[in-house]
């Protein structure tokens, strides 16, 4: 960073015992104390130090742009115990097979031609099958042809299936820790935080950008919400990709009916994530529809620099092209090239 750039940080809103010389640098060293200390900011002071990291590595008003598609739909073996498509829990979810490749194809293209840069596909799966990776293999090096980045999330993954869709031409793997070590057996039984971190390595050693992040309003504590973070600004490479999710209530799911989060808890946890991981994008992900523009807009003042975009996540509803077109333009956003 440069000394001017320090300057810029007058004292006042550095009450951390960060030396200015590493505010916004990229650090893997930090404490849970650091973290945890950054949570109990005033919430002013602590949007302008993420809205000023936020500045020293990113054009302030880009927003990167991806769209799901939920390649395979329910019936899933695991029981997070957030998740619409557990076949363990009635949601009214229909069981769908494995798409076509021709058919993802065409998502992807309306995808790019409504704006999207990056196009995610996510399936219901533990972990897939070798018979369903080799389609899954088809369905990327075919959405990269369309010249979309392409993402995929589909579980647990060994190195060698890692390699697999590297070879494809994946360019990023979504894998959530989801939430705090200690909070995690509370919201998952059927793999381990463990088994997370395992995928994580897999992907990462592979080549592949690592897009990995969580969920808030599962009903954890504040020092949850730190500890997640703290994980993943102690990895030993920050992922490039960190999606926060509010947790979208389904009928249904166990987590239904969970307290409503504060939003400016939510707003908080953002600011730490771009304060903690300065380089990463941060993606401000599933519970946008509930959302307001106003709510939204002060996600983008923490640092939040990425969105889903299209009607849909995987199985629920996100604002409609239309409305974050018009919230673009009202707050002069552009979308980020690819
Ligand atoms: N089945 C794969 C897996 O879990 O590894 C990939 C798809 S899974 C739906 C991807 C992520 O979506 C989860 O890890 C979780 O963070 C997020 N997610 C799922 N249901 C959600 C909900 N109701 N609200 C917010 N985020 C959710
Ligand atoms: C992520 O962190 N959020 C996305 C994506 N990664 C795969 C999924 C959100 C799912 C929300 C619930 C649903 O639509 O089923
Ligand atoms: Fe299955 Fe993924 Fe949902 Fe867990 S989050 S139940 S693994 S689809």
């Amino acid at each position: 960073m440069s000394a001017e750039a320090i300057h810029a940080v007058p004292a006042a809103i550095r009450p951390l015992p960060v030396s200015a010389a590493r505010f916004g640098t990229v650090r893997h060293d930090w404490t849970v104390e650091e973290v945890r200390a950054l949570f109990t900011l005033p919430f002013l002071d602590l949007l302008l130090q993420a809205q000023q990291v936020h500045r020293l590595h990113f054009a302030p008003n880009q927003v990167q742009v991806s769209t799901l598609l939920s390649i395979k739909t329910g019936a899933c073996p695991e029981d997070c115990s957030y998740c619409p498509q557990s076949i363990r829990y009635e949601t009214g979810l229909a069981r769908e097979e494995l798409m076509q490749v021709e058919d993802v194809k065409r998502r992807a293209a309306a995808a790019r031609d409504a704006g999207a840069t990056r196009f995610c596909m996510g399936a219901a799966w533990r972990s897939p099958k070798a018979k369903d990776l080799r389609i899954v293999v088809e369905m990327v090096k075919g959405v990269k042809e369309l010249g979309l980045e392409t993402c995929a999330t589909l579980g647990m993954l060994t190195p060698a299936q890692a390699a697999e869709l590297k070879a494809a031409g994946l360019d990023y793997y979504n894998h959530n820790i989801d939430t705090s070590p200690e909070f995690y057996g509370e919201v998952i039984t059927t793999r381990t935080f463990e088994d997370r971190l395992n995928t994580l390595s897999a992907v990462r050693d592979a080549g592949i950008n690592v897009c990995c992040g969580g969920i808030l309003g599962m009903g954890e504590k504040e020092g949850d919400r730190a500890a997640m973070l703290h994980v993943l600004a102690t990895l030993p490479q920050h992922p490039e990709s960190v999606p926060i999710n509010q947790l979208v209530q389904v009928a249904g799911t166990p987590l239904h009916g969970e307290a409503a989060l504060d939003p400016f808890d939510f707003v908080r946890a953002l600011a730490v994530a771009r304060i903690t991981m300065p380089k990463s994008h941060v993606r401000l992900s599933a519970g946008r529809e509930a959302m307001s523009d106003e709510l939204q807009a002060l996600c983008f003042m923490a640092g939040a620099n990425s969105i889903f975009y299209g009607e849909k996540l995987l199985t629920t509803g996100n604002p409609d092209t239309a409305r974050d077109q018009a919230l673009f333009a009202r707050l002069g956003l552009e979308p980020e090239p690819a």
